[in-house]
């Protein structure tokens, strides 16, 4: 048995949709907690919509690379293509952190699976829904999340939303 965070985002077609689809699937791998979906500004060099992003905690029996197949599968059944690094996607699927039955995270610096997610300590878009779902939540090399969140720009904070649907 293995923990897993994985970070969801969407910022192309029915963005809300393709989430649900996603987490209701990953409810087939485990024991699963996971946030509400929020809507959160584009992080990084390329110019794109708006995402929606949520976190998802589960308890299941996939080894970190079982974890990532899974995240890429999801990914594919959200007709996901792979275009510009960073860009618009339907669906991305990060794995932030595994940890092993023994309580230990599992560390890697492999680039096909580099864990914990080497960006995921500066991205409040991973660090407020996961503060939500658990928040005795602790990044691996980086400590508790809760105080990775304080001390983040208050408006990057700010600006990852409880997303709404609109009727
Ligand atoms: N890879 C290595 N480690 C991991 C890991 N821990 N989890 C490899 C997942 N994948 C990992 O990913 C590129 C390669 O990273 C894969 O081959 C995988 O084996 P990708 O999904 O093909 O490409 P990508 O998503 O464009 O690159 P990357 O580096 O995952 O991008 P990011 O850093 O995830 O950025 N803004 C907001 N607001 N919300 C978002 O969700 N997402 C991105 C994508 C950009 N801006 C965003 C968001
Ligand atoms: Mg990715």
């Amino acid at each position: 048995m293995t923990r897993v965070v994985l970070s969801l985002g969407a910022n192309l077609g029915d963005r809300a949709a393709t989430l649900r689809a996603a987490l209701d699937a990953l409810a087939a791998d485990g024991a699963l907690a996971h946030s509400g979906l929020y809507e959160t500004p584009p992080w990084g060099p390329v110019e794109q919509p708006p995402y929606l992003n949520a976190v998802a905690v589960l308890d299941g029996d996939h080894d970190a690379r079982g974890w990532l197949a899974r995240a890429h599968e999801l990914e594919q059944d959200a007709g996901r293509t792979r275009e510009v690094r960073w860009g618009a996607r339907t669906l991305d699927v990060d794995v932030v952190t595994v940890t092993a039955a023994d309580g230990q995270p599992v560390v890697s610096a492999d680039p096909e699976l580099t864990l914990p997610h080497p960006r995921a300590h500066e991205r409040a878009f991973v660090l407020v829904p996961w503060l939500a779902v658990d928040a005795a939540a602790e990044l691996p090399g980086h400590g508790p999340v809760g105080a990775l969140v304080a001390a983040l720009d208050l408006a990057e904070v700010a600006a990852v939303v409880p997303w709404i649907p609109v009727a």
